[in-house]
């Protein structure tokens, strides 16, 4: 079967035709001609199967990923222009499932394509939330929130027809199981992303994203992660874990059943994953379920911490999660026995109250649970594992040396190079044959074209036209207009204070003021931001208002405009990045050191020739060491020394607030020009954050960054040279394939190979 005769079918069976169809018919036609052809595809086989938990999925727009990994793109796009069709367009109508917040979810979607590409058994297990992440208006100044509904009649999610019952302390629910295809890439096989719902989901929200958080059987996928900020918003949160950590461990024993192996020999054929803390009842579920069926509780245990392996992301206090235990009691009474044996019993390995997981204060820790009862634990970056091991895990890793390893974030690069930037790839390609597209190390092949003149100058080239496009797509989708001609400078990334988007504000309005005062850069600087600040977040929120009120006044300056421009882009989301990440040419990593786990946009940028600009934080200090000094913009304090000076306390912000070159930029907020066009509540508070707490020590870091940015910037204006720079972040960036990641989970923590161990 061909692409073209698939295709033909799903239009004929619509009675439609490939000239007249709309787009939107076109795009249903196609997702179900490519349905068929994943159909006939068979999972990959091997002995032990892993199961990847996670409540997020961030996947993108699939159209195009799927093409790539079916190895069907070329032919499709032909087939279209035959008929005067584009997959661009048709792709538009694709709407995004946006099941995830950011780095996490995203970080597990290129996981399963990687794990099918590898040839690798393994499925996602998650659940379909019918709203995914909100979608953000800017309006007058300010986030709004909206559903963003992606369900469609016909989209990418399959009725498998199976379901489980999951128990609550006060009723039943019974958890359907809704599947997407994950094709590898051009291996024959294609795994699975399981999505668990509920039966009789509510109908949408009339607006927003308000809605009954009691109403648990009809609300428990509506949207991720809803509200953090109320109990009940909490615990549906808590329902939302165990339907998942349930369904999926029941999936898990029905499949065991099916390939006709006892329970005793769990760990032999599968291997969970628990990515973050958020799947962690699969633990006590797994226990639960297998005593049910008669394994003693002992072994029950035994097995489970042989199967289970779990990933820290982050070492953020506030993401570590604690549930009291009312709570628990409350929604799954039925595992309250197994967690206490499950905390006695680790209480009897260890004494230290820092290792608890039912602690005095009644709080259940979830990472606690994960660490004594799994196999393996690891953080996402070398320098967040070394901070986790000596630092914020210590008592872990005291007690358990040996489960302790580091596994590097990685990105998969069919989308985020061969799908998102086909000039550049069909150069890469050109460079060094295209060996690349299968193993992304072989990158640095380009290096054997550092000091070719002409290649440079066509990597200059591609970068440009990548800068046209997006200056295209900003100026359609949103109406802004932006110098292709300019530096590009891009920070793209959920909004949180630990980021720094307010340090880069601040470098906005030093800039401003240099321009105001006469001194005009070589060159325009667009500075662009793309993210989204959580509902329930006000500082967040408060840091998009400072950002759009700089546009604003930027923009209206006919002094400063010609050379500084600010553009925040609406609704930043994974096809947004895709649009953003081949243009960059200066990527904004600017995290307070040791508080970014790894970062994988960072990664994503270097692949498309962005030059970093950033401090040793998360995976910067792997790229670091593989691009070398002279290829990347490094500012700020180091991990230990930001470490200590949260052990001492001794970092005061308002000593940097009264040095003239920093205060006047803060003060900036408060001043009659921002107050015109700025709402005073959200400065003001902002303002006062810098200067009464500044938690995450912007102002100490302030200085170097303007001094390394503006290098930066000079150090532009010598194109040969940037080039080059450009080509070795190209080059240097196979190590960061999510390909070599699994790999290395497999290797160090999954064994699906080897089911005898
Ligand atoms: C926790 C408790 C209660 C409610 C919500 C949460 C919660 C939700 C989402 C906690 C954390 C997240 C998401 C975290 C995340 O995206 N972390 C990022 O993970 C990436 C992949 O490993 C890293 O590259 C980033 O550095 C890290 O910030």
């Amino acid at each position: 079967m061909t692409i073209k005769t698939e295709l033909e079918a799903a239009l004929a069976r619509r009675g439609l035709d490939l000239d007249t169809c709309d787009d939107r018919a076109l795009l249903c036609a196609l997702t179900a001609a490519l349905r068929e052809v994943e159909k006939g595809l068979p999972p990959a086989g091997g002995g032990r199967k892993v199961y990847y938990f996670s409540a997020e999925f961030l996947l993108g727009r699939l159209l195009r990923a799927n093409l790539i990994n079916l190895g069907l793109l070329e032919e499709t796009e032909a087939l279209l222009a035959a008929h005067g069709r584009s997959l661009a367009q048709v792709e538009d109508q694709e709407p995004e499932p946006s099941l995830g917040n950011g780095g996490l979810g995203r970080l597990a979607a290129c996981f399963l394509d990687s794990i099918a590409s590898l040839g690798l058994k393994g499925d996602g297990v998650g659940l379909n939330y019918h709203y995914g992440l909100f979608r953000q208006r800017l309006d007058t100044g300010r986030q709004v929130e909206e559903a963003d509904p992606w369900l469609a009649p016909e989209s990418w999610l399959l009725d498998t027809g199976v379901a489980f019952q999951v128990p609550f302390g006060d009723f039943i629910l019974t958890a359907r199981m809704y599947d997407i295809e994950v094709p590898g890439y051009r291996n024959g096989v294609c795994n699975r992303l399981h999505l668990f719902d509920v039966e009789h989901p509510a109908p949408a929200p009339a607006e927003g994203i308000d809605f009954d958080p009691t109403d648990i059987p009809g609300r428990l996928t509506s949207f991720l992660y809803p509200d953090d900020s109320t109990e009940a918003g909490r615990l549906l949160r808590l329902y939302q874990e165990y339907f998942m950590a349930s369904a999926g461990a029941q999936l898990i024993l029905k499949e065991l059943e099916e390939g006709g192996h006892s329970l005793q020999e769990l760990d032999r054929w599968a291997a969970v994953h628990i990515n973050d803390t958020h799947p962690s009842l699969v633990i006590p579920e797994l226990i639960r379920l297998l005593t049910e069926r008669g394994v003693d509780l002992e072994r029950a245990i035994y097995l489970v911490e042989r199967t289970c392996a779990y990933t820290n992301h982050t070492i953020l206090a506030e993401a570590l999660e604690k549930w009291p235990a009312a709570s628990l009691e409350r929604v799954v009474p039925h595992l309250m026995p197994i967690l206490r044996a499950l905390d006695q019993r680790a209480k009897g390995h260890s004494s230290d109250p820092r290792t608890a997981i039912w602690d005095g204060e009644d709080l259940i820790h979830m990472a606690h649970l994960d660490i004594h009862y799994s196999s393996k634990v690891n953080g996402v970056a070398e320098l967040h594992t070394e901070i986790l091991k000596n630092t914020e895990l210590r008592p872990f890793y005291q007690l358990y040396p040996e489960k302790f390893t580091n596994k590097t974030n990685g990105i998969t690069f069919r989308r985020w190079l061969m799908g998102c930037n086909e000039p550049l790839s069909a150069l890469v390609t050109e460079a060094i044959g295209p060996d690349w597209q299968r193993d992304a190390g072989r990158l640095e092949d380009l290096l054997e074209r550092q000091g070719d003149a002409a290649f440079l100058e066509r990597l200059r080239a591609v970068k440009g036209e990548n800068k046209r496009t997006l200056a295209r797509w900003l100026r359609e989708r949103q109406g802004v207009i932006v110098d292709p001609e300019s530096v590009l400078d891009i920070q793209i990334k959920r909004l949180h204070q630990y980021k720094r988007q307010q340090m880069n504000a601040l470098y906005a309005i030093w800039k401003y003021l240099r321009i105001k005062e006469g001194h005009t850069p070589p060159r325009p600087v667009t500075m662009v931001f793309g993210a989204k600040a959580a509902p329930a977040y006000t500082l967040a929120k408060d840091t998009i208002h400072l950002l759009l009120c700089l546009s604003r006044i930027i923009r209206s300056d006919p002094q400063v405009s010609p050379w500084l421009n600010l553009v925040m882009v609406e609704n930043y989301n994974v096809t947004a990045a895709e649009h953003l990440v081949p243009a960059c040419d200066v990527s904004e990593q600017i995290s307070l050191a040791s508080k970014e786990a790894s970062g994988t946009g960072n990664m994503k940028l270097m692949a498309n020739g962005a030059v970093t600009l950033g401090t040793l934080d998360g995976a910067n200090v792997e790229i670091s060491r593989l691009v070398g000094e002279g290829n990347l913009y490094l500012f700020g304090r180091s991990a230990d020394e930001v470490i200590s000076l949260y052990q001492t306390g001794g970092y005061r912000s308002s000593d940097y607030w009264q040095k003239p070159e920093v205060g006047e930029l803060v003060d900036f907020l408060l001043s009659p020009h921002m107050l015109a066009v700025g709402d005073v509540e959200s400065l003001t508070r902002l303002y006062k954050d810098f200067l009464a707490k500044d938690y995450f020590m912007a102002l100490l870091d302030l200085e170097d960054y303007i001094a390394v940015k503006e290098k930066c910037l000079t150090d532009y204006e010598d194109r040969p040279a940037w080039s080059e720079k450009m080509l070795v972040n190209i080059a240097r960036s196979g190590f960061f394939s999510s390909d070599r990641t699994i790999a290395e989970y497999n290797r160090d923590i999954w064994h699906l190979d080897e089911p005898g161990r």
